[in-house]
């Protein structure tokens, strides 16, 4: 994993190389897809569509006979939010990817070169050699899917699957938007008074969402039972949030535990060690 900080390093991603290697037939299908999606990807970004250009010239520069490096996955996150499940889900799949800051207390999400990777102004993004991934969810899911061997959803069970998305789009569209009414309530209100009572319900709110969790959607000891998953580093994340917003968790006993658990994983220690970010 490496580490980069906006905005210096901004422009980085678009001429890095990784230290991973794969076959050169497998990298020419990636270009093949990206190819084809170029111009979608295009109305996204042109820093995208510069990226994809590069992909696409890269082979026939590069060797013919042997594997050559790879655009490494990088994670945009700032340290503290959401952006942290993925950065989990990065580590525990042993993956080979870079992390970019991006800095709230300068405001680095709003702009233009980071609004050119995502639009919303929002983290986690991770972009990839077939374009920007944006949202949660699907970033868990295409970590899950591109590292199959590190068994980090059930892939190959659809209902499990689904469970696994039910969970996490309960986060990302409940618990977390509960969340958000604490800190960014001007998306939702301008009056001062409706800023102050919107704040005032966070820890009603967020605690109810954690109730579920505990009560009603967590199996145990991990979230979707025996196995761990992407969920579990997502769950653990947002738990992170319950003292900053009013919540003391001992109210949560379930997930208590499985705070201690998640503390004792590799992966978690690792990102901590290095970082503790
Ligand atoms: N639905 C998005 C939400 C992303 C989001 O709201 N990220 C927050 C950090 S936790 C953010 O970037 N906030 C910056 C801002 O609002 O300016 C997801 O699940 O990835």
């Amino acid at each position: 994993m490496a580490l980069a900080f906006l905005p210096s390093g901004f422009f980085a991603f678009g001429l890095f190389v990784s230290g991973s290697h794969i076959a050169v037939s497998r990298d020419l299908e990636r270009i093949e897809e990206a190819r084809i999606d170029q111009n979608r990807t295009r109305q996204i970004s042109p820093f995208v569509a510069r990226r994809l250009s590069a992909l696409q010239e890269a082979p026939r520069k590069q060797t013919r006979y042997f594997e050559r490096p790879v655009p490494m996955l990088t994670l945009f996150h700032t340290p503290g939010a959401c952006s942290q499940a993925s950065r989990i889900a990065l580590e525990e799949a042993g993956a080979d990817y870079q992390v970019q800051l991006v800095s709230f207390a300068t405001g680095d999400q709003h702009k233009a070169e980071y609004l050119a990777i995502n639009p919303r102004g929002r983290v986690p993004a991770l972009a990839t050699e077939n374009g920007i991934l944006t949202e949660t969810p699907a970033i868990l899911l295409y970590i899950a899917q591109r590292f199959p061997e590190a068994a980090l959803a059930p892939l190959q069970d659809i209902f499990a699957l689904a469970q696994a998305q039910s969970f996490n789009s309960f986060i990302s569209s409940t618990l977390h938007v509960a969340h958000a009414h604490g800190r960014r309530g001007n998306r939702w209100a301008d009056d001062p008074g409706s800023l102050e009572d919107m704040k005032r319900k966070v820890p009603e709110t967020v605690a109810a969402a954690f109730t579920q969790i505990e009560e009603n959607l967590f199996k145990g000891p991990w979230v979707l039972g025996e196995n761990y998953s992407i969920c579990d580093g997502y769950l653990h994340t947002v738990a992170g949030w319950m003292e900053s917003d009013g919540i003391t968790p001992t109210r949560f006993p379930r997930l208590l535990d499985h705070r201690r658990r998640m503390e004792q994983r590799p992966a978690l220690q690792r990102l901590n060690a290095t970082e503790n970010l």
